[in-house]
């Protein structure tokens, strides 16, 4: 029997779509729910779990929110009605989350929730992989009470006590909640309580414009009062860098400037002489979470929550530990 070549060419066409098919059937299909890419660490947080994606054989359905609340809330709807197997997301903030929750649970969809905390009833979520930000904030103070007392640093306006200013991040993030909590607890737990003064504090919503543009009202108001900056992120620190350059200052020196994220590009500005110290948060949580999300399908127990593992650099082992980077 002779077939033509077109016959076979469409038997062979059918076959592949046939094998695609079925190992996308195979494949564990995730809605994950990022924030947006407001900042360094945020990028480094989106590649990672992206590749761990390609590395966990499973089919990533990704949305970016643009920082929007609203645009995550339709993202995972979107994943529920799209009958994902699983979905994973940043909440951007704390709040806001309960209904959504439920109606993938009422579509027994499990959720696991990536980095960012969030206020909700547990049973609307099967496990969280993320980062203490309480303990990165107890962390910064902590770091610049050692500092100050090795330095023996004095208030530069000849006052009794060194002022700090503080750039918060997202308003309502755990994030930028967390590290105020845990700064203000190591700050009133310190013996050296009574030499700080806390002078401002203001959202610089994570991004490294904003970082800048507060900075600069910070100097205008206060400029020779200010001794320390906390900025809640690396990215906020970089602009604020800039502003106080800008402003015939020199970071790092006449301001103490402490970070957090340990991002690449704060190592560089330590390196450079122009920041003091970064908290680490840790970005890479990809492969846990894809692990955890194979285990919950699998039908295995998952941990309620976990952190990953997360240190304290400065500008005397930056130029060391750099090299060693992957954010
Ligand atoms: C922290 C993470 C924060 C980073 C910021 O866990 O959610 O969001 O510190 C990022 O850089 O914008």
């Amino acid at each position: 029997m002779k077939f033509s070549k077109s016959l076979i060419a469409l038997a062979v066409g059918a076959a592949i779509a046939a094998t695609s098919y079925a190992q996308a059937e195979d494949k564990i299909v995730v809605g994950f729910s990022q924030i947006g890419a407001e900042s360094e660490w945020r990028t480094a947080n989106t590649n990672d779990v992206m590749a761990a994606a390609e590395r966990a054989g499973v089919e990533l359905k990704f949305s970016d929110a643009q920082q929007k609340q609203e645009n995550q809330i339709k993202a995972i709807r979107s994943f529920i009605s799209q009958k994902v197997d699983i979905i994973g997301f940043v909440p951007i903030v704390e709040t806001g989350w309960d209904n959504v929750l439920r109606e993938a649970k009422r579509a027994k969809i499990p959720v696991v929730i990536m980095d960012r905390d969030l206020k909700t009833d547990p049973s609307l979520y099967t496990a969280k992989i993320g980062t203490d930000s309480v303990e990165e904030g107890r962390r910064a103070f902590r770091w610049i009470d050692e500092y100050v007392t090795k330095t023996e640093r004095t208030p530069r306006n000849g006052g009794d006590k060194l002022n700090i200013v503080i750039l918060e991040g997202t308003v309502g993030a755990s994030a930028a909640v967390g590290r105020s909590k845990g700064f203000n607890e190591a700050f009133n737990t310190s013996p050296n309580k009574d030499k700080y003064n806390i002078l401002a504090s203001q959202t610089g919503d994570f991004t490294r414009q904003k970082g800048q543009e507060v900075m600069e009202s910070f100097l205008k108001s206060y400029r020779d009062d200010i001794d320390i900056l906390f900025a809640q992120n690396d990215d906020m620190a970089l602009g604020a860098i800039q502003a106080i350059e800008a402003a015939g200052l020199k970071p790092a020196q006449d301001i103490i400037i402490v970070g957090a994220d340990a991002v690449k590009g704060m190592f560089q500005a330590m390196i450079d002489g122009k920041a003091n110290a970064t908290i680490e948060c840790n970005p890479l949580q990809g492969d846990l979470f894809f692990e955890t999300c194979k285990k919950i399908l699998a039908g295995e127990e998952v941990p309620k929550s976990v952190y990953v593992e997360e240190g304290v650099f400065d500008a005397s082992n930056a130029a060391e530990v750099f090299p060693t980077r992957k954010y």
